[in-house]
């Protein structure tokens, strides 16, 4: 991502606290005119902004939420929201850091741990890292199976113990607590397990796939916060 690109960000996210107040459906309509998908603050989410390249997507009823989970698995597994809240609960409260500057501390983020979803869906011995799917139909993502076995890795499914709002990628999104929060996809509705990384959504526009917090992104100077 060029400078330019960088600079246009900022000046929206201006415009995009001007709009915090607005309703949901006013936020969708500018993120549809808007690529970067800035555009202002979760209302009631308080201290999030609202992401989303796609502009506005069509909400996931519960009962037909599923996840397919599929590649390079020995057991290629649907979850429904009723089977992720049937497994062990993870909680963590950990901070969320966009890669353009703004930052949430202390979040409590609650939902299933990534490895013990991979766990149940038990990866073949050619599987290397794991691509996820939006239900946006655009975004994507990607974590190195080693990353994703780490235990700050959560399919999450609450936010500050309410059920995740659709603004934040409810019913299901990803959180990935050591990296940018580009790396945590919004409504995650697939995870294919593959043989090398796909790079994701941000990653093909130069943002870096090991997304570290203060090591990554040229902020390998930057203190680790
Ligand atoms: N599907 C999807 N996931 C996404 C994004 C997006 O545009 N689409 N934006 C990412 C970025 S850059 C950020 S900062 C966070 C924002 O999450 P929030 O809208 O819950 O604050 O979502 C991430 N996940
Ligand atoms: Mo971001």
């Amino acid at each position: 991502m060029g400078r330019r690109v960088v600079l246009g960000l900022l000046g929206l996210a201006g415009l995009g606290i001007a709009l915090g107040s607005k309703a949901n459906s006013a936020l969708s309509s500018v993120a549809a005119n808007d690529p970067t998908g800035l555009t202002g603050l979760i209302p009631g989410g308080g201290r999030f902004r609202f992401y989303s390249v796609a502009g506005a997507v069509e909400p996931t009823p519960l009962t037909e939420y599923r996840l397919r989970v599929d590649g390079e698995v020995e057991r290629p597994t649907e979850f429904s929201f009723t089977d992720l809240a049937a497994m062990p609960q993870t909680h963590m409260t950990k901070d969320v850091q966009c890669v353009t500057g703004w930052r949430v501390p202390d979040v409590a983020w609650g939902g299933v741990l990534l490895s013990d979803i991979l766990a149940q869906v038990v990866p073949t011995d050619a599987a290397r890292a794991l691509e996820f799917g939006s239900a946006d139909g655009v975004y994507t993502e990607s974590l190195t199976l080693e990353q994703a076995q780490r235990p700050d890795m959560l399919v999450a499914t609450h936010l500050e113990d309410e059920p995740l709002s659709h603004d934040h990628g409810g019913p299901v999104r990803l959180y990935v607590a050591p990296m940018y929060f580009y790396k945590s996809l919004k409504w995650l509705d697939r995870i294919t397990l593959t043989t090398a990384v796909e790079p994701g959504y941000w990653e093909d526009l130069g943002y870096d796939v090991d997304a570290w917090v203060g090591r990554s992104n040229g902020r390998d100077d930057a203190p680790t916060v």
